[in-house]
Parts: structure tokens; sequence; C-alpha cells
């Protein structure tokens, strides 16, 4: 029904829907990459895996983490009951200095993340309550704004280290969080516009935008970087988004320079690395290295006039990046810069930015990745570990998975290339869904692939995974689609529908329909608005090919057949940078069907990872799947027979509906029947342990 809608629209309506897309959009159709994604709002998803999800997450998560940044869920403990909106409000009121600030010094950056996603999801769930629940807080934000003659607005330094603005004076900015809650508050402020046409918290991170091009930057300016990456790819979509709508500068109350915000990503980039060359983090402890910034040792006549100190590598500041070859320190803050550069890259298309993303990149999944996508093994400052070091137990933060989906999605964009949507695919599927309960309403943070007493929580001292989850599973719409001259791309197998204008100038209504990832059926119906030649390229999945990993890090037992039709004609499959292509003269009513084998496989890594010798994962499609305990008592006496068979089967009254595994193991010397569920849906029945990885029997 929703189908025979689109088409009609699409035949009908068009003009005013584009019309509509446009006017509001402009942050990332603007970008050069070698690929264009379609817009948010251009795109809708109907399939019966991610839709019902987004609905809930729309409504019942999006309150759910409001509810608890103003402390006031009933499931709180006392801990928790602190309101992140009253910060805004004290500033509001002229406080200064009081010592007193709810939560840690990021709140109003999560707070602002929150925004972003809830806008993106009002993009596809328009919702008036919502709408004015943002409204409000909006408002509350705007005036503790006002009271700063600069535009400036971090509630935690202004409250409780008023004396160290920007890190001014032995301020901690590693700790204090003030230029990373400045980007979520540009990108909560374009999101928002995008979403409702209001410029009021666009306005005021504009305000706070054009404040640190005043400050930051070269000599005379100061040399400050952000210490947590995240506000080099703000910048650059405040630079799309006023560049391609100069109109809009006129909506502002203040001047707008968008090539500052170009300047500044850049310069953000480049002066990594470029400090006095202390304190050593790791050598000295952190304790000891915040002292001796906070007694200003970086003042020191041997360093300069302009000297400040390093963040050390753990925030990817103790050398330039362009000399770092491998991706190195806190994962979440390693996986957003590496996105930040990637983005400017799409606008500057510098060799030295797209080698050090690269090699990033390629460091990052052939030999740091987790099979669920995941990264960062080490619990210690949350951090990359070596290469190879994959341990079972390791680390792994929502965080840093959402990290490497926005890495790779960028990656996808500024190459074309197949690989990166793979890896976001991975995560995505796997490390980034499992953040969230089936119920919407709990959370994790750390995913080791293996675990005793597993639970997921209500609420976190630091609840900064629930906002970056919120991001990017509603920026989801703006993954599927893409184009390249007369060039479409289907990227994910997400049932939806959409309109894209080709570069020779053909209008293409497509639609996707599939019960992915429970079968690997996938049709997909396009409609020109009249008969021309295109390329359709869609993207064919490595792990479907039997390549688990670009890099030979996994490897799978998958036969691959993988079968490809056009009108029912079976169609060659060959695949090019990740992308098998069908150039065709194109008309109204063509379908290709692709079908892609999502059998049980088991997945191996890599000798060179000791951890994980001997060991196996069994997946389907995209989805890595985990043995619970509650399905397989005394799960770690079991070890696995590679000899029997696996099945599929689809359970529509088990978590939600999902597919399971079954197979056999061998428990003291007696074959059991083992059953395995997706990893995302791991602790939604009771608290208990988990297995990815299994030892395989040696006997067998
Ligand atoms: O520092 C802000 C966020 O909080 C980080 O990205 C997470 O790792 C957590 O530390
Ligand atoms: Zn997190």
């Amino acid at each position: 029904m929703r189908q025979k809608f689109f088409i009609f629209l699409a035949g009908t309506l068009t003009p005013f829907f584009l019309f509509f897309v446009a006017g509001l959009s402009g942050c990332r159709q603007a970008s050069k990459g070698k690929i264009a994604f379609a817009e948010a709002g251009q795109v809708e998803i109907t399939d019966s895996f991610w839709s019902p999800k987004l609905k809930q997450w729309s409504t019942v998560t999006v309150n759910d983490i409001l509810d608890k940044f103003e402390g006031k869920h009933p499931d709180l403990d006392d801990r928790h009951k602190h309101n992140a909106f009253v910060n805004f409000d004290d500033v509001a009121e002229g406080k200064r200095g009081t010592g007193r600030h709810a939560g840690f010094p990021w709140f109003d950056g999560l707070v602002y993340e929150t925004f972003r996603g809830v806008s993106d999801l009002l993009t596809q769930h328009p919702d008036k309550e919502t709408e004015k629940r943002i409204d409000g807080y909006i408002d509350r934000i705007y005036a503790a704004q006002q009271t700063d003659p600069d535009g400036y607005i971090n509630t935690y330094t202004d409250l409780v280290e008023p004396g160290h603005r920007w890190g001014d004076n032995g301020g901690v900015l590693r700790f204090q969080h003030e230029v990373y809650n400045a980007g979520w508050l540009i990108e909560a402020g374009i999101h928002y516009y995008r979403a409702t046409g209001k410029v009021k918290l666009l306005e005021a991170a504009t305000r706070l935008a054009n404040y640190m091009c005043d400050r930051m930057g070269p000599e005379p300016k100061k040399n400050i970087v952000p210490s947590h990456s995240g506000p080099e790819e703000s910048m650059m979509k405040l630079y799309w988004l006023y560049r391609n709508s100069p109109d809009l500068k006129s909506k502002m109350s203040i001047p707008v320079n968008e090539d500052a915000y170009y300047s500044l990503a850049q310069f953000w980039i480049e002066n990594r690395g470029n400090h006095c060359g202390y304190p050593l983090w790791l050598a000295w402890g952190n304790r000891e290295a915040e002292k001796w910034i906070k007694e200003e040792k970086y003042r020191d006549a041997r360093f300069g006039e302009n000297a400040r100190p390093s963040w050390g590598s753990y925030a990817q500041d103790s050398i330039p990046v362009f000399e770092q070859k491998t991706i190195e320190g806190h994962a979440v803050r390693a996986t957003l810069l590496a996105t930040g550069i990637a983005t400017v890259a799409l606008e500057n298309h510098s060799p030295r930015y797209i080698q050090t993303v690269s090699k990033w990149w390629d460091n990052m999944v052939g030999k740091r990745m987790f099979v669920t996508g995941g990264v960062g093994a080490i619990h210690y400052d949350e951090k990359f570990g070596a290469d190879y070091f994959l341990p079972t137990d390791a680390y792994l933060e929502t965080c840093a998975a959402v990290g490497v989906g926005f890495f790779s999605q960028r990656m996808n964009e500024l190459t074309g290339n197949g690989k990166y949507a793979d890896e976001l695919e991975r995560a995505l599927y796997n490390n980034v869904l499992t953040g969230i309960s089936l119920s919407g309403d709990k959370y994790t943070y750390q995913n080791p692939l293996n675990a005793h007493h597993h639970s997921r929580w209500v609420w976190h001292d630091c609840p900064c995974c629930p906002p970056m989850f919120l991001k990017i599973v509603s920026a989801l719409p703006e993954y599927i689609y893409a184009s390249e001259n007369d060039k479409l791309y289907i990227n994910l197998f997400i049932g939806s529908n959409t309109e894209m204008e080709l570069g020779n100038g053909c209008l293409v209504g497509v639609a996707l329909q599939t019960n992915y990832p429970w079968d690997g059926k996938i049709a997909v119906n396009i409609n020109p608005e009249k008969a021309k030649e295109f390329s359709l390229k869609i993207r064919i999945p490595g792990w479907a090919q039997g390549v688990e990993n670009p890099y030979d890090l996994y490897r799978s037992d998958l036969k691959p057949d993988i079968t490809l039709t056009v009108n029912g004609v079976p169609e060659k499959i060959n695949t090019i940078d990740g992308y098998t292509e069908i150039r065709r003269i194109w008309k109204k009513g063509d379908q290709v069907e692709l079908n892609l084998p999502v059998q049980p496989r088991i997945i191996t890594a890599n000798e060179q990872v000791k951890d994980l010798n001997n060991m196996l994962a069994l997946a389907s499609g995209p989805l890595i799947y985990c043995l619970e305990e509650t399905d397989n008592p005394n799960l770690d006496n079991l070890t696995a027979d590679t000899a029997s068979p696996l099945e599929l089967h689809y359970a529509s009254d088990l978590l939600g509906g999902v597919n399971r595994i079954t197979g056999t193991a061998i428990k003291d010397g007696e074959k059991v029947t083992i059953t395995a569920i997706p990893y995302y849906a791991v602790g939604n029945r009771q608290k208990g342990s988990y297995k990815v990885w299994l030892p395989k029997n040696k006997k067998l």
C-alpha cells in the first residue's frame, strides 16, 4: 500500500517533495565525495526489522533518555537523580562559580547529542509533543547563552571553573570538554533546523562557533584543539549548511562567515601534536599529568609564549595526525577524529588527509576490530590495544562502535568503496544495536564478546552511549542510497524507498523490499520518471562472498552462493570495489532481485590473534551470534562441535522475533544441542553469561 503511494508520489508530487527537502538540506549533499548520499527526509524506512525499532526509539527511548537527563525517571537511584537542564537554568540566572553542577562536564554535550538524534527521528516521525519538549529545552539553553557577552556556553566551566575557559590558566580541557560540547551544540542546531525549520538552536550554535573562530586558530589566536574529537565534523556541516543556503544567514541576528568554520575544522586537525611536549601522560600517569597542567608548568619560557599542554596519545595529540600511522588512544575520540578528518577530506581532497584516514581505517579493521565491529580493547583509558590484541573480555564501548560506523560511512562516501559500508553494517547490526534493550529503555556501555553476569543498566554515571546510539540509528535513512553521476548505489539492505536525481538528470524512484537480516532476498524496484540508461550499483557484502574481513583478520567457512536477477533473468555478478554494476536502459516497474546466503557460517580469527586461537563464532548474514546461558546451561563447559551441521530457524516468539541458530556442542564428553541468538539481543531475558567465541573441541 505504502509502496503504491510512493510510486504515485514519485510520478506526481515530486517537484514539491524535492523542493521541501532541498530547502532544509545542505549539510551533506554539498560534500564532494565520490558518492553522494540521499538526504534525511528523502528516504522512508518501511521494513519489518528497522521500522518498528525506529518507532519505538522515537517514542519510548527519546522520552526515556530525556527523562533520565532530567533525573525524573522512577527507576533511577539517588545517584542519578540530577537534572542536567538545571545547569542551563543556573547559568541563565547569571550564576557563576557556584561549584555545583549536575553530572560530568560533558553533560551539556550529551544533551545536545540527544537533540541531534531526536531531530533526525522527527524527520521520519514528526511528533508535536516531542518537538514542544525540545523547544522548551532550547529556550533554556538560549537563555543561558544570552548571559554571556561572547556567546560562550559551557555550564560546567561557568559553574565550577569559570577561570578556566577553553583550558585557560591551568584548566584541563581534556576533562572540561568545552570544544566537544560546542561541537555537539552545532550539530544539534543544524539537525533541529533541518527537521523543523526552526533556527533558534542553530543561532545559538552559530554564535558559539563564531566565538571559537575568533578565539582559536593560528597566532595571534590561541592554539586550542578539541581534546575530545567530534567538533571537526560539526564545523564542516555548519560550513556546508551556510554555503549552500546563503539565505539562511539573513535569519540570524549574528554575522555568518562560513569560510571561518571550514578553516577552524582544518586548524583543529592540523594542530594536533603541536604543543609543548608535556605532560607525559602515559609515563607520569593521569593524576601527575593533570597536576602539571593545573600548576601551569607549560608557561615556562622555554616552551614559548603561546604554549599549550599536550592532551596525550589518549586524545590523539602526542604527534601530528599525519605522522600517526595507526589508530590510537581513546576509541571514541579516535574514531570521531578519523570521521572528522574524512569529512574535511570530502571538501579539501588533501592527499595527507586521505592517506591518514585510509591507514587508520586499514589498521583498525585489519588488526584491531572485534568481530562485532566493536573497537577499544583496553579498559584503562577506554582505548585501542596493540595489533591483534582482541581478547574476549575486551571493553568495546557502544560509543566507539558508533564511531566506527560514522568513520566507515564517511570513508564510503569519500571513496565509493563498499568495504567501508561492510564494516558500517557489521558495527551497526552488532555492537551498536546491542547497546539498547528490546524494551528501548535499558542500555550497555561495555560490550565484551564473552561475559559473566552481564546485565543492562537503566542509567549510568556517564550516559554517553544512549545519545550516540540515537545519533547513528536516526541517521540510517541517509546511509542506504547514494549516487555518482549516472550511477545509483544501494548500500544497506533496509526496506525503504526514496527518489534520487542522477547526474544525467534522470529522476528515479527506488524501493527496497526485504526481510533482511532474517533472509537474504532483497528486491529492488526501479521506477525512473522515463526510460533511461544508467547503472545500478548494489553492494555485495564481503561476508556473502566468503571474505569475512578485507584483511583476513577473520575467516568464514561460507560457500558463497549469491544470485542476481533483473526482471527474473539471471544477471552476472562482477564485484568491483564491493559493488556489482548493472547498466541498462531502466524503465518503470523493473525489478532486481538479489539473494545473499544467510545460512549459518562459522567464523575463525587469524592465527595472529592469540586470544582467539582454537575458538569459533557463529554468524548469519550481517549478524554475529552468541550463546546465552539461559539457552545453554553450563556454558563454560561447552566446546564446539564443528562436524555437526548448523541450522537456522525463525522464532517469532523469541526476543521480538529472531532467527536462532542451533547446532551441537560437546559437554562432559556428550553431544548436546546448542542455541545461539543474535548478539544484539543478548541480556534481554535474565542476567547471566554469554559467549560469542566458543572453544573448539580439539578431539573432533
Ligand atoms: O568523554 C565523553 C564521553 O564519555 C566519551 O566519548 C566516552 O568514552 C565517555 O568517557
Ligand atoms: Zn559511550
